[in-house]
């Protein structure tokens, strides 16, 4: 029996050594100690045996069945060491890579975003609410209610895309102005009004300086008793805080607009003897946006009585003033969605335009 006990110990500890991994050893275990293993065979012959017998098989298969165990036992730990040990060797980051960019430090805002975001700033600064309205508009809400007459040359002049007739043979058409937005407020915001609407506008016209679509800012004041100092002081503090320059020089020529009377073309001081055109200095003058006073009959389309409500409206161009304000020389670039022109005139997400921070620093 000795011998057998000898051979068997001898025998599965040189399995046990050479176990190379976990389920190797869980079958060495199971041949050894599971129910059918070679290690509980001895176990059950104990019963077979007279008293004399199992006086010494018993504790030396009893001592072999816990030696075997704690080498399993031992074996086991050491093949885990090993595969940890190999798993941390494989998995080493190398912590000298550079980081990949984040969105934030990559990614650039538009110009003409930039510029919204600016104009935004400094109306807002001003006590001016911001509103938006569809790009998709009624002939109605972008020319009968704004004072052009059926049949008014005006129309033909903005060269209006306009949408195939429905059933009822009305077309919609994409708005030509922002306008359309100080209707609709006019109609739902009572007096006073003080409100800017920047937003996209559409124009069947192509060239250096025209695409068929392009960005407007128009600004409305509606009160009792606005009038054309008030215009002409919110008209000069936009302009200083836009340019970002001490003082700006105006000028103010009569002009034609259905929807205003008086109107007029606003010049602003500007000096082109270099290569960039500077404002608020020199000796020329750039047209740079419109105004005037709102039309009664405007105010009364939209529901106010004329008699009562007075105000005034201007409207400028955003990516004409963004292209004078940064220096591009093409319009047409801003609507390419070429990547270099992007990196070269977009800003940085996070660098927003403020009054006291700067707003383009
Ligand atoms: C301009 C110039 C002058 C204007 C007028 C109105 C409204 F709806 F109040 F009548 N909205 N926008 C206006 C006036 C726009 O853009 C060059």
């Amino acid at each position: 029996m000795s011998d057998t006990i000898a051979d068997l110990s001898a025998s599965l500890l040189r399995d046990i050594a050479a176990a190379d991994s976990e389920t190797a050893l869980e079958a060495v275990r199971v041949s050894a100690l599971g129910k059918k293993g070679s290690i509980s065979a001895l176990l059950a012959s104990l019963g077979k045996m007279s008293p004399e017998e199992r006086k010494t098989a018993g504790p030396a298969i009893n001592g072999l069945k816990t030696e075997i165990g704690a080498q399993i036992e031992a074996r086991r730990d050491a093949l885990r060491a090993q595969a940890l040990e190999k798993r941390l060797a494989a998995e080493t980051l190398d912590v000298t890579l550079p980081l990949r960019p984040a969105p934030s430090a990559t990614g650039r805002i538009h110009p003409v975003s930039q510029v919204i975001d600016e104009i935004t700033a400094i109306f807002s600064d001003m006590g001016f609410a911001i509103a938006e309205g569809p790009d998709i508009e009624t002939d109605y809400y972008n020319f009968t209610a704004l004072n052009f007459p059926e049949g008014h040359p005006a129309r033909e002049m903005h060269d209006t895309f306009f949408f195939a007739p429905d059933e009822t043979g009305t077309r919609k058409l994409l708005r030509t102005h922002t306008s359309p937005v100080q209707i609709r407020t006019m109609e739902t915001v009572a007096p006073p009004i003080r409100v800017v609407m920047p937003g996209r506008t559409y124009r069947n016209d192509s060239d250096q300086t025209h695409t068929p679509m392009f960005h407007q800012v128009e600004g409305l004041v509606i009160d009792k008793s606005s009038h054309i100092g008030q215009l002409r002081w919110v008209l000069e503090e936009f302009l200083k805080a836009f340019f970002e320059v001490e003082s700006v020089t105006l000028r103010f020529r009569p002009s034609f607009f259905p929807f205003t009377e008086p109107s007029m073309e606003v010049d602003v001081q500007c000096d082109r003897s270099g290569n960039e055109v500077r404002i608020g200095e020199g000796s020329d003058w750039l047209e740079i946006l419109g105004c005037g006073m709102v039309h009664p009959n405007v105010i009364a389309n939209a529901g106010l009585d004329p008699d009562v409500y007075q105000g005034f409206a201007w409207g400028m161009g955003i990516d004409r003033i963004a292209m004078l304000k940064y220096g591009m020389a093409d319009l047409r670039a801003f609507f390419d969605a070429d990547v270099r022109w992007i990196e070269h005139y977009g800003f940085r997400p996070l660098d927003l335009p403020t009054l006291f921070g700067g707003l383009s620093s």
